[in-house]
């Protein structure tokens, strides 16, 4: 059988993603995509896991998808791999749980576009993010033309993705495309300690918040209100809401169980 192309570890409320093609520098194949999307449900269902970090190795986050696979594709074996790439992708974009790219090296093609669907990018400062599909005859077919423009402005994406440039942390972090950029030697530390601030909140209105603006980005400003609504009122069925608010009133720490 085939090596595991992605690891999952599971560490104090983290879950632990990582892509395991380095001699590909991780690009993402079917058998990658299948296993993201495995990897995404065990988190899913582990009450343990309180946040998800998806990493790479010290060369590449991911270099995009498997260039090899796509040389000789038709365009049913492209529609294949659309569908098994997207099924990963929503399920880790939908993930309940908050989600963090870590970033070292390369996130380029594919693989900026799984980042894309994580709450939080955090690079080091020798990350290279790009949408390089252009160069090779195609578009951003991941996500890349649609999640990029809804988070920075038209415009910026539009020149990485018509120019197919790639872009280093520092400038991807004035484009708002990271949340952050550390020292490689620090990436490690800096992304489980913005982990912990995580773990330390509700985990029901973590879950709340991530719904509402995660469903609100896709529907008019009303509607979003409306859903906000919802999962706003809904809070206040939780023990978590009672405790956060008594321990103010108290003024202490609240201690919170997670429900
Ligand atoms: N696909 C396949 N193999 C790759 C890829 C890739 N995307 N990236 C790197 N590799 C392989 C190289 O071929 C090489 O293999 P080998 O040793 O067998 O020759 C190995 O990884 C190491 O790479 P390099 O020797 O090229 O390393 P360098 O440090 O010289 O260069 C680069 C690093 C700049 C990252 C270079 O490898 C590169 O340009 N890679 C391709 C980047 C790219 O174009 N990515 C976009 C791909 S298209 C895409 O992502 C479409 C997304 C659609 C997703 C949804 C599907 C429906």
């Amino acid at each position: 059988m085939a090596s595991k192309t992605v690891l999952l570890k599971q560490e104090n409320g983290i879950g632990w993603i990582r892509f395991n093609r380095p001699e590909k520098l991780n690009a993402l194949n079917s058998q990658v995509f299948k296993e993201l999307e495995e990897a995404v449900a065990a988190c899913e269902e582990a009450d343990e896991i309180r946040v998800v970090i998806l990493t790479g190795s010290e060369k590449a986050f991911v270099a995009g998808a498997d260039i090899d696979q796509m040389a000789d594709a038709d365009v049913t074996d492209a529609a294949r791999l659309g569908e098994i790439s997207m099924r990963a992708q929503e399920r880790l974009a939908y993930l309940a749980k908050p989600t963090i790219a870590m970033i070292s090296g390369y996130a380029l093609g594919g693989g900026l576009e799984v980042a894309l669907c994580c709450d939080f990018r955090i690079a080091a400062d020798n990350a290279v993010l790009g949408l390089p599909e252009i160069t090779l005859g195609i578009i951003p077919g991941g996500g890349g033309t649609q999640r990029l423009s809804r988070l920075i402005s038209y415009s910026n994406a539009a020149e990485l993705i018509m120019t197919g440039e790639m872009i280093k942390a520092d400038q991807a972090e004035k484009l708002g495309i990271l949340n952050r950029v550390v020292d490689p030697g620090a990436l490690e530390d800096e992304v489980k300690a913005f982990a912990s601030k995580l773990i330390k909140q509700p985990a029901m209105a973590l879950r709340a918040a991530k719904t509402a603006m995660r469903r609100g980005l896709e529907v008019s400003l009303k509607d979003g209100l409306y859903i906000e609504q919802d999962c706003f009122c809904m809070l206040f069925s939780t023990a978590d809401q009672k405790e956060g608010m008594k321990a103010f009133m108290e003024k202490r720490k609240p201690l919170f169980k997670g429900c």
